[in-house]
């Protein structure tokens, strides 16, 4: 076939920290060699797009930018070089991708790859541009995906190739917060039978990780948020227990210690507030625990805990999407959702037209939905 050309399109561009996106017509350029382009179906909207919109930290001051990583969508066109994928696939994108060769990917011990992970600077990994402008003018990529986005163009190693069975307006949440949590509790922290667990924070992502600890035998499934909303909502993911920290004067680690005879198996903090961490720390139990850190924190970086806490035998361990490796085992987790093995549709609280995606980020900041699906 002829090689593919530019195009234009419609997409949702932020021009500014927490200013409503602006429906523009956008030029994308064809995908240059190792590329693919596709045409998005539908993108459910993450809490980390929300806080990278809203940081007024001058590092995160990448304007005009289009976000949305989580996403489902149909290859249009294929870059030089390109063998994996053809016109008409079916994939996920991923904004951790996997090439496959590099060092971190060989190693059997990260699914961080070193040539295309996390992407914060607002470009393409290859070339450090852009693909997407405004009459000539660049506009930004977010980790590298751009969902929110009639098309896009992503490399090949950011997506992977799915049934064409599946629906692809529901399993787009596979490609972020459904499987971060459920890999978090699966891969990193592999919960035992019969073991206690908390959760801070009862988004899609905490509540994924209840679905996994439900899913491994977990007896109790202790949820804590501040949003009392959420009290109901958790139950139908497999939390036993709710707990609002507003609601009490007592630390919340003693009420945890308190009610579980000495303190938790594994906690997780889905929240992305390092104090936070300390707080899952100090909930363990005396000798053992794990402590799964899944968010990035939106303020203070840094984190502080007494050494003891970790002298006496307990662990931290940090996560990115869960030790998914976006390629070796999206597919597989697809398949589970088509066998009805784990849970994906409850999550979507909200379906919305492209052009109501400010409604959506609406929705979101007020802690009204779990997931907004945008279908383009
Ligand atoms: N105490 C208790 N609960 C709280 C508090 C608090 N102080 N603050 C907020 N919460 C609750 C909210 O009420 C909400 O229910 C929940 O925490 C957060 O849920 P959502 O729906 O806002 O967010 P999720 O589930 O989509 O994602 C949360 C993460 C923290 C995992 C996410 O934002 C993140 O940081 N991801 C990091 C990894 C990353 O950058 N990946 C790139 C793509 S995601
Ligand atoms: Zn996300």
């Amino acid at each position: 076939s002829s090689s593919p050309a530019v195009i234009t399109c419609k997409a949702a561009v932020a021009w500014g920290a927490g200013e409503p996106l602006v429906m523009e017509e956008v030029e994308l350029s064809p995908p240059h060699p190792h590329e693919i382009r596709i045409k998005v179906f539908s993108s459910s909207l993450c809490r980390s797009d929300i806080s990278a919109w809203e940081s007024q930290a001058s590092s995160q001051a990448i304007f005009p930018r289009i976000f949305g990583h989580e996403a489902s969508g149909i290859v249009e066109s294929i870059g030089e070089g390109v063998t994996e994928f053809r016109e008409g696939d079916h994939v996920l994108t991923v904004f951790t991708g996997e090439c496959r060769t590099c060092r971190q990917c060989t190693s059997g011990k990260s699914n961080v790859c070193q040539v295309l992970g996390l992407e914060r600077r607002g470009v393409m990994h290859s070339d450090q541009k852009t693909r997407f402008s405004i009459k000539g003018k660049p506009v930004f990529h977010y980790c590298a995906v751009s969902s929110f986005s009639e098309y896009t163009v992503v490399h090949s190693g950011c997506a992977v190739k799915v049934s064409p069975n599946a629906p692809l307006e529901k399993i787009c949440l596979l490609s972020c917060g459904v499987a971060a949590g459920l890999g978090a509790a699966w891969n990193v922290a592999a919960v035992s039978e019969g073991s206690t667990v908390v959760i801070f924070g009862l988004g899609t992502v905490g509540l994924s990780v209840a679905q996994g600890a439900r899913l491994k035998g977990a007896s109790r499934i202790i949820g804590v948020d501040t949003n009392p909303d959420k009290c109901e909502k958790a139950k139908a993911f497999g939390v036993t227990e709710f707990i609002n920290p507003s609601d009490s004067s007592e630390p919340i680690q003693q009420v945890i210690k308190r009610i579980t005879d000495g303190g938790a198996d594994y906690s997780f903090e889905c929240i992305g507030d390092t104090g936070m961490i300390t707080t899952a720390l100090q909930s363990w139990h005396q000798g053992w625990g794990l402590t799964v850190t899944l968010g990035v924190p939106k303020v203070k970086p840094e984190m502080s805990a007494h050494y003891g806490l970790l002298l006496t035998g307990r662990t931290l361990k940090g996560t990115i999407f869960g030790g998914w490796k976006p390629k070796s085992d999206l597919p597989s987790l697809v398949d589970m959702y088509m066998n009805k093995e784990i849970e994906v549709d409850k999550f979507i609280t909200h379906d919305l037209p492209f052009e109501d995606i400010n409604t959506a980020f609406s929705l979101m900041r007020e802690g009204k939905c779990l997931r907004c699906v945008i279908h383009m």
